[in-house]
């Protein structure tokens, strides 16, 4: 897409990427313009940092973080930004994804982080468009219309 990003998808790993297209091919059918990097917490955390804190400034306005195992991506944007994070927790081959889940969730007061279910890479990309919608009544429209074809089956 041409357009100046609004959403910023963020994943710690290639390896999250057959999932997190998902997200970005929902994004696509809602008409929202996104980024995707990758860029892990732990192995690559001064990449994290300049991305996170010049997201705002890019345009970003809402970012979506996905990463498995100890999954500190999340909060360590939401860290750097002012924008709302939202995470999506990877299955992982271990722990089934219950580690990256309560890694996400289990933020400290001060720095909240949105959660959706283990792989919820398309719930992810709804949930950030509601976000946008709440400001910007062309994607409020595009999530009435998505729900409303929902309903028809
Ligand atoms: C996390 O560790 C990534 O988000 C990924 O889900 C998991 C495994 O990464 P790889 O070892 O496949 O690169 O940082």
């Amino acid at each position: 897409m041409d357009a100046t990003p609004l959403v910023g998808i963020v994943m710690g790993s290639t390896s999250d990427m057959p999932v997190m297209e998902q997200c970005a091919q929902q994004l696509e059918e809602l008409g929202v313009p996104y980024e995707m990097v990758v860029a892990s917490a732990h192995r690559q955390p001064g990449r994290v940092h300049e991305w996170a804190a010049g997201a705002a400034d890019r345009g970003i306005r809402v970012i979506v973080a996905a990463a498995g195992k100890a999954a500190h991506l999340g909060g360590v944007v939401a860290a750097y930004t002012p924008l709302p994070v939202v995470t999506v927790p990877m299955k992982t081959s271990d722990l089934g994804g219950l580690d990256s889940l309560l890694s996400m969730v289990q933020m400290p007061t001060g720095v909240p982080v949105a959660c959706v279910a283990i792989n919820g890479a398309k719930n992810a990309a709804i949930l950030a468009t509601q976000i946008l919608g709440t400001g910007m009544p062309e994607y409020r429209e595009r999530v009435a219309r998505y729900k409303a074809e929902m309903a028809e089956g």
